[in-house]
């Protein structure tokens, strides 16, 4: 008799093993959790107290930046409004916002010194 005739009970369907039932256990990475680390760009930016040279002493000392390239990136800031200093991965560049601060307020001046995504 043949099988797909209606009053024929069928058997239970069969569930297919996860591994396929041969024991290999396959294992599928779906996407990389991992975003590869983002980069900040170190931004300063203008204000009418701010003395030049302290600026340009900022430049080279946090951004290792050779006397003529501070110069330019100040004078830049200073008719622009703002100048990107460098370019950091976050927690860099997060520690250099904060010590360039630190050295302002140490000083006594209001330079802005701030992070945005590259
Ligand atoms: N504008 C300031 C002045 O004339 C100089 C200055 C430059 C201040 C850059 C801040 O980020 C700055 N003394």
């Amino acid at each position: 008799m043949p099988d797909d005739t209606p009053s024929t009970p069928k058997p239970p369907a069969v569930v297919p093993k996860r591994d396929g039932g041969d024991g290999a256990v396959v294992v599928e990475r779906k996407r990389a959790r991992t975003k590869p680390p983002g980069l900040y760009q170190v931004v300063l930016l203008n204000d009418d107290y701010t003395p030049m040279e302290f600026v340009v002493m900022v430049l080279q000392h946090y951004f290792q930046r050779d006397f003529e390239t501070a110069t330019h990136i100040m004078l830049k800031i200073h008719h622009e409004g703002r100048g990107v200093c460098g370019v950091y991965p976050k927690d860099v560049a997060a520690t250099k916002v904060e010590m360039v601060l630190a050295a302002a307020r140490r000083d006594g001046h209001p330079l802005q010194c701030i992070m945005e995504a590259a």
